[in-house]
């Protein structure tokens, strides 16, 4: 693939204080101009597989053994868990059970349109192409995902990103949010018969970022993704006039967050079990978890990449978050860049979704997209977001 056969030699190394002498834009302007291509580093393995829960253990399971069931199976996991079996009819209140299970802030949607929330469980966003047919009205969020690109040598669809089609619309869920998101439920309610599309694809962006040469990780290492709230809204209001801008008292409220892209992966996962506890394997890998990172930073909400440290305020900012302007660097680093390199099939799994099935991923290791669909079938999904245990944006 292009991506991977040149390199990123020319990106700064991005000292922290290194552009304190100059411009802000100037400093953003030349993380983008220096961005070029990956060095070529082949991953060995195609594609991953999710960790798998027994659906109907998990569903007979108390708030504890869920806890230590669906954390345990994160930390085995490559970001990305299937929970399968016996969940056909899963109930709104058990979902949002099962994602309090994974952390203890369950997020209410305050920025999701009424409508597209299931009454009673402000929780649980509805996600597909549902209409309600007295109104005409759409009564869950669709958004239509871009055709995939085909391979330029086989011809055969792919899912690594193509920075000329902009598709899939890989993405890490509401990186805007301080925290950021630890994970994410979708729930299966309806999907399209085989063949017809709607498959959710998933990339590990650990292993992505593992499989950068030493020089590119260097590279990468100490630059911030600047995430703004209203600059997604505003970028999004470009394209949809009726999509509100924040209001001034949101703006404030929400002021941009600053993300490192190459992001140290946390223990958020507790030790499952007093077994796991006194294993000296676990330890190790436990330890070694802690000092490995992710790539992040692939969200609508970006509008700049800046060295550590560099700060973008007053009319600068303006222009990112009231006008929805994107700063170069984003769309050379993180779009022409490193996405195609963490969306290599190596790095990937494509999930068919059967009616029952609760896929959970880890926002600040994996990114996702979905695919197209034959839009006469119906898809309904089901999906919340939870902050990591013990953090939370407030109940
Ligand atoms: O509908 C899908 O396949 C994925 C939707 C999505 O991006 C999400 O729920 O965060
Ligand atoms: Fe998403």
């Amino acid at each position: 693939m292009a991506a991977s056969a040149a390199s990123l030699a020319a990106l700064p190394r991005a000292e922290r204080g290194r552009f304190s002498a100059r411009s802000r834009a100037s400093a953003s302007r030349a993380v983008s101009s220096r961005a070029s291509r990956l060095a070529r580093v082949r991953p060995r393995a195609a594609g991953f597989e999710p960790a798998l829960v027994d659906g109907a253990a998990l569903r007979a399971a108390s708030h504890d053994e869920r806890r230590a069931m669906l954390l345990g199976a994160l930390r085995a996991s490559r970001g990305v868990v299937l929970i399968r079996g016996g969940l056909a009819d899963l109930s709104p209140s058990e979902l949002v059970a099962f994602s309090r299970a994974v952390g203890d802030d369950v997020e209410r949607n305050p920025g999701v349109a009424t409508r597209f929330l299931l009454p009673d469980h402000p929780e649980i966003q509805r996600i597909g192409n549902a209409i309600d047919p007295a109104t005409g009205e759409r009564v869950a969020m669709f958004s239509r995902a871009p055709p995939l690109p085909r391979d330029p040598a086989t011809g055969a669809e792919t899912i690594a990103y193509d920075p000329v089609a902009h598709s899939p619309v890989w993405h890490t869920d509401q990186a805007f949010r301080e925290p950021p998101p630890f994970a994410s439920l979708l729930y299966c309610r309806a999907h399209p018969p085989p063949g017809d599309g709607g498959d959710t694809v998933f990339a590990d962006c650990v292993a992505a970022y593992d499989a950068l040469s030493d020089e590119d990780k260097a590279r990468i290492d100490d630059l911030d993704a600047i995430c703004s709230y209203a600059h997604h809204n505003a970028k999004v209001k470009k394209r949809t006039p009726s999509y509100p801008l924040l209001t001034p008292e949101e703006r404030a409220k929400n002021p941009p967050v600053f993300q490192p892209v190459a992001r140290a992966v946390r223990e958020y996962y507790v030790r499952s079990s007093e077994s796991a506890r006194s294993s000296g394997a676990d330890e190790k890998d436990e330890r070694s978890s802690q000092r490995r990172r992710s790539v992040y930073g692939f969200s609508s909400a970006v509008c700049a990449v800046v060295p550590r440290g560099e700060r973008v305020e007053g009319a600068l900012l303006d222009r990112y978050e009231l006008e929805g302007e994107e700063d170069a660097s984003v769309r050379a680093l993180m779009y022409e860049t490193l996405l195609p390199h963490c969306t290599r099939e190596a790095f990937t799994y494509r999930h068919a979704w059967k009616v029952g099935d609760v896929v959970l991923w880890d926002n600040l290791r994996t990114i996702h997209a979905a695919t197209p669909f034959d839009e006469a079938k119906d898809r309904e999904m089901w999906r919340t977001t939870v902050a990591a245990p013990g953090e939370g944006w407030g109940r």
